[in-house]
């Protein structure tokens, strides 16, 4: 592949010698960039259809990096952005594009956990995440995404999508509508919660998928979190739902046959534990509707991807046409095991934070 000339804007050790397709974000392009002294760079372009102002979500990268790497042990243990040689964290090129680098770590990203350790793993890297931002000034990072977990809005922008219908898609979706409409007051649950204050607002990552957790090649131990693009206020409970909603789900989120899905109860208290253990600080409150974070994330992203589709696949990057209806059929799949295993759930919560809360 081409050098993407974008990698000469920035201060890189040597010059660029190779550049390759690397991850599978759903949103960003991102390349391997190293160069003739054999340093390693990860370049991102960075989606301005999802990402309005990439100006002020490099400025809040570049604040909760900075601060996450004054407090890591290790190098590896935050990412390191690279400036450009004007001296910002961002290049612009002449399309009006937005690029960014950072060291490449090493390291593998796993969409499904190989092992419940790697799992277990995950958890303490998103848990210390919550613990090590705790005192970041909050009111300092922009909304890079507005409204981005407010599940109320999610379905008001659903609802609107659904009145539109740009692509005649509705007529094929009737039964998924039915099925999110009816849940919408337990869906929005938690943002009423935080509304009404008693869930506090916290610096929280906002996608925290397996595959945004590095693991070390040889310990297979977190080695740091990816993907700050949505670092922003938020719930807790909803950074703890999306990781269990991605990780312990017993297909991947696109698995076409949706039979398949399903909540797994042994990895979904492995997690508790591990992110109970690093997260040290939530209130009991917080602990309590971790099971509701999982439901409700679910169902959240249930109602974008189903928007997407009737929106005819703006947002997410899609590989075949029916590619995000697929996604929110797996999902809302995943939501009705929840419900039925909400007990369950909240009975392993309980448990967990008896044996690790001090
Ligand atoms: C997107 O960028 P990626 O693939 O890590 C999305 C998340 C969704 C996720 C579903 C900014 O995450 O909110 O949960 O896809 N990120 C954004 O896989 O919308
Ligand atoms: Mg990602």
């Amino acid at each position: 592949m081409q050098i993407e000339k974008a990698a000469y804007a920035f201060q890189l050790d040597g010059n660029p010698v190779s550049c390759e397709e690397f991850g599978h974000g759903h949103i960003n392009s991102t390349l391997k960039v190293t160069t003739d002294t054999g340093a390693e760079y990860v370049l991102q372009r960075i989606n301005k259809y999802v990402f309005r102002n990439p100006v002020r979500l490099m400025a809040n990268v570049g604040a909760v990096t900075e601060f996450l790497g004054k407090k890591v042990k290790e190098a590896r243990n935050a990412l390191h952005y690279i400036p450009t040689h004007t001296g910002l964290l961002y290049h612009r090129d002449r399309k009006g594009e937005f690029w960014r680098a950072y060291d490449y770590i090493g390291g593998f990203c796993l969409d499904v956990p190989e092992t419940e350790e790697d799992f277990y793993q995950s958890a303490l890297a998103f848990g210390r995440f919550q613990d090590q931002l705790a005192d970041f000034p909050a009111h300092t990072l922009y909304e890079t995404i507005p409204e981005f977990h407010n599940t109320v809005d999610r379905y008001r922008q659903l609802y609107e999508s659904i009145s539109i219908d740009p692509c005649q898609r509705v007529a094929n979706v009737k039964d998924e509508i039915y099925y999110l409409t009816k849940q919408e007051e337990v869906a929005c649950t938690l943002q009423r919660m935080r509304e009404n204050g008693e869930l506090p607002l916290r610096v929280t990552h906002n996608d925290t998928k397996l595959n945004n957790v590095l693991l070390d090649r040889t310990t297979r131990k977190a080695l740091c979190v990816l993907d700050l693009d949505t670092v922003m206020p938020g719930l807790s409970a909803h950074d703890f739902g999306d990781s269990i909603r991605f990780g312990a789900a017993t297909a991947e989120e696109d698995e076409p046959d949706y039979e398949k899905m399903s909540l797994d109860l042994h990895l979904f208290e492995v997690y508790t534990r591990g992110f109970l253990e690093a997260a040290t600080a939530l209130t009991d409150k917080e602990v309590e509707v971790l099971p509701m974070g999982a439901l409700s994330i679910t169902l959240e992203l249930a109602t974008r991807f189903l928007k997407d589709y009737i929106d005819g696949d703006l947002y997410f990057k899609t590989a075949y046409p029916e590619h995000n209806l697929i996604r929110a059929r797996t999902q809302i799949r995943l939501a009705q095991d929840m419900q039925s295993k909400m007990n369950e759930m909240n009975r392993i919560v309980a448990q967990v934070a008896a044996q690790v809360r001090k």
